[in-house]
């Protein structure tokens, strides 16, 4: 076990309908919708989302914005870019870890007691889920040792195996 005392839960199913404080988007760098988590963020949310996306002119990959929930439980969104994987020498594992940082220091300046990220990146993105898994697991220890806010971080995911992936993650001690 990880120390934390809870503060890293795994859950499965669709993040739109988690009541937390703050959910992440796997997005793209225009902000402006997609498919998967990103389509589905912005259908439970409503065309208030997508209003105040376009007044956000895009983001880099490996960076985040927030913007409000709207007719979603959650009364943030933090919209973050990850990487298309290209087998792993494009730099890609750095700007995943960045995601999850900057994604969680934005959570943490809103004040968000919760936050729920999806498994950014291996979707359409192709990013193997072990790989990116371990990179989130990584991150979200670190940050919540260094940092009382947010209390709890929720990998939120969609299917069972990826369920198991994080869990398995989380049984084992760091470093290993
Ligand atoms: N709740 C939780 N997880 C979900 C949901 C949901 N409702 N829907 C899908 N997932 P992806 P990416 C999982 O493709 O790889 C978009 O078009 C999914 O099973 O959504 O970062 C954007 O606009 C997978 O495990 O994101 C970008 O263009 C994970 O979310 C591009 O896709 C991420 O899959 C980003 O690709």
């Amino acid at each position: 076990m990880d120390g934390l005392d809870g503060r890293i839960r795994v859950v499965k199913g669709d993040i739109t309908t988690l009541e937390v404080d703050a959910i992440v988007n796997a997005a793209n760098a225009s902000l402006l919708g997609g498919g998967g988590v990103d389509g589905a963020i912005h259908r439970a949310a409503g065309p208030g989302l997508l209003a105040e996306c376009r007044t956000l002119h895009g983001c880099d990959t490996g960076s985040a914005k927030v913007t409000a929930g709207y007719r979603l439980p959650a009364r943030w969104v933090i919209h973050t870019v990850g990487p298309v994987w290209a087998g792993g020498t494009r730099g890609e594992p750095g700007l995943l870890a960045s995601c999850y940082r900057t994604s969680l220091v934005l959570a943490a300046t809103a004040g968000a007691r919760s936050v729920a990220f999806p498994a950014i990146s291996t979707g359409v993105y192709g990013y193997p889920i072990e790989a990116a898994a371990r990179i989130a697991v990584r991150e979200a220890r670190a940050f919540l040792r260094a940092s009382r806010v947010p209390e709890t971080v929720f990998f939120c995911c969609f299917s069972q195996s990826d369920r198991e992936v994080y869990e398995a993650l989380l049984n084992q001690p760091e470093g290993a």
